[in-house]
């Protein structure tokens, strides 16, 4: 698909033109139009081939200059500015942007002082402590970069789980496409929804299996063919990870499906578990002496045979979820079908992409009944935050829109955390609010007793009903705020203000591990895209995987509330 290379290319230029303190905004545009991209479901050039430029500008973010742009990458596979920009800039900001702390213009200095255009060079020159004596650098920030490299190196390639899941569903639907398959699933830790991906693994059921490799390794997304066989077959994808496809006998599905989705811990453990009933568990069967007694049967069958609840794939990370299924009591998790709206939403008044009214369209588009818009405020100077006039007039804007949907808007805001604590308006245009969200985004290096009380009375202020993105962190790019989860938890407890699952794909904040910490203290939580345009909408299962995966059901969620109780639990 043309759309991650396009997204590629303008994030790159973006980070070329962010050098230039003048040339800011129009670096800001190709950051725009890079992350619409990214976000877009549709193939880019099927866009293009269906409606030309006119449907490129459909696109959000995408104005005429932009579109133009993507026409001359599309047909002639260049891009002139961009071929130009590079020669000016043989950095690889691609590779700098994996790095914490790192920035387009720290990279400038560097390539102009001493010649450093990736990672590699990067490390070699800070250990031959060369970096220390740049002006702008010394010492520590020296230090500094060593700890951030080391990190990249640990995390290693793993892509986003929104990556690995969309491409994952390309390639399922590419095959069933063929008729060549009669069966094809998604398994690995994409189908346990881990946030990020090592590589996708997919099983199929064919009669055809050398016919159904050649056509795997023919995928538009294929870069490179890394093992051909005829059970299973590795290729490298242009999103840069490795996919694996495997033919698996008919009457070995379920027990293939229940082995190769994993974990590997929650596998050795259910393994064990099959020696002590004198079975044998392979991916082939369930085998009691030479015969596999699962022959046939789906990977439920498995559980059950061995004494166990059914266990959501979610769940099986061998974090007690096998002492549960044991004692009958894993619980009803939550489904996105429980979802009943979504209440982090921007519009272009601040940093979104799309009106109001588009958000509106959209969102009704989701089945929901309500959703909130929560713009940001003045604090937040680079994504345009209202101050609290803006506020009250755009708040007659929804009022005046109400009638027109059959969709109840909550007016709402998501208010900076200042430095002290205290919130970034007025105290009595956040009463006049429906849904206030309150979020940490800047001064963000506090140590643990700091940043926990900060967050602390913010609660405290008893104006706050969802606290944003919990620990500020980006996956692969940014650590958490240094910060007590439990002690915030238990204030957010006594505030009724719900813990945020924010869903956009970097996100993912609170994380899985941080819902099953704060979840021992009976927290509520709200589960939010934070779109910034139409597309947005989509990351809400991101969310709820994520959720599945800290055990929650639909009882712990604000947003599976009707209206009335959500009103009501907003009300305090
Ligand atoms: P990833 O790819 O790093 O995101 O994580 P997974 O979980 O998808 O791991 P992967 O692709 O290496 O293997 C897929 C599943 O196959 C894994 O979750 C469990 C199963 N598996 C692979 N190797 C082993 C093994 O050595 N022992 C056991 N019990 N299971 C394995
Ligand atoms: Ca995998
Ligand atoms: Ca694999
Ligand atoms: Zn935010």
């Amino acid at each position: 698909m043309k759309n991650v290379e396009l997204s590629r290319i303008f994030n790159e230029m973006y980070y070329m033109l962010s050098t230039d303190e003048k040339a800011r905004f129009e670096a800001l545009a190709y950051q725009r139009a890079a992350r619409s991209i990214e976000s877009l479901q549709d193939d880019i050039s099927e866009i293009y081939e269906k409606e030309g430029i006119k449907g490129l500008m459909g696109i959000p973010g995408i104005g005429k200059g932009l579109a133009e742009h993507i026409q001359e990458y599309l047909t002639t596979g260049k891009l002139n500015k961009y071929e130009e920009l590079k020669k000016k800039f043989p950095i690889d900001f691609t590779e700098f942007s994996s790095m914490e702390g790192f920035g387009p213009k720290k990279a400038m200095i560097l390539y102009e002082q001493l010649g450093i255009t990736n990672i590699a060079d990067l490390k070699k020159a800070a250990e031959e402590h060369k970096i220390r004596n740049i002006p702008g650098f010394g010492e520590k920030s020296e230090a500094l970069i060593l700890k951030n490299i080391s990190m990249v190196a640990a995390t290693g390639s793993r892509i986003l789980l929104s990556t690995g899941l969309n491409e994952a569903r390309n390639i399922v639907s590419y095959l069933l496409a063929q008729k060549v398959v009669s069966r094809c699933e998604i398994a690995g830790s994409t189908r346990r929804m881990r946030e990020t991906v090592g590589d996708i693994d997919i099983l199929v059921i064919s009669d055809q299996p050398g016919k159904v490799m050649d056509l795997f390794t023919g995928y538009k997304g294929v870069k490179s063919t890394v093992v051909k066989g005829e059970s299973k077959t590795t290729v490298l994808l242009d999103i840069g990870t490795t996919c694996d496809l495997r033919v698996i006998k008919p009457e070995s599905f379920g027990s293939a499906m229940q082995y190769f989705t994993g974990s590997k811990d929650h596998n050795i453990k259910v393994r064990k578990i099959a020696i002590d009933h004198n079975y044998k568990l392979n991916e082939y069967g369930l085998y009691s002496g030479n015969e596999n007694i699962m022959e046939g049967k789906g990977e439920d069958a498995i559980y059950r045979e061995l004494g166990m609840d059914y266990i959501p794939p979610e769940m099986r990370e061998d974090r007690g979820e096998i002492e549960m299924a044991l004692s009958h009591k894993i619980p009803e998790l939550l489904e996105l079908s429980d979802i009943k709206g979504d209440l982090h939403l921007h519009t272009k008044e601040s940093d979104g992409m799309n009106t109001t009214e588009e958000m509106i369209t959209a969102g009704m588009k989701k089945h929901y009944d309500y959703i909130a818009i929560t713009n940001h405020s003045k604090n937040l100077r680079i994504a345009h935050g209202m101050n609290d006039d803006q506020f009250m007039e755009y708040f007659k804007q929804i009022d005046s829109l109400s009638d027109k949907y059959h969709i109840k808007i909550l007016k709402g805001a998501e208010v900076d955390i200042l430095k002290d604590g205290s919130l970034d308006l007025d105290d009595n245009t956040l009463k006049s609010m429906d849904v206030v969200i309150a979020s940490v985004h800047m001064d963000t290096n506090m140590n643990t007793d700091e940043m926990t009380d900060r967050v602390i009375n913010a609660v405290k202020t008893n104006l706050v009903n969802i606290l944003g993105h919990p620990t500020g962190r980006l996956i692969n790019e940014r650590q958490p705020f240094q910060l007590d989860l439990d002690e915030v938890a238990k204030y957010c407890k006594e505030y009724k203000t719900a813990m945020e699952i924010n869903a956009s794909p970097q996100r993912l904040d609170l994380n899985d591990e941080n819902i099953l910490k704060t979840s021992k203290h009976g927290v509520y939580y709200s589960i939010n895209t934070d779109s910034h345009n139409i597309y947005g909408y989509d990351y809400m299962e991101l969310g709820v995987g994520t959720a599945r995966r800290g055990w929650l059901t639909k009882n712990n969620v604000i947003n599976t509330m009707n209206l009335q109780d959500l009103i009501k639990f907003l009300k305090k």
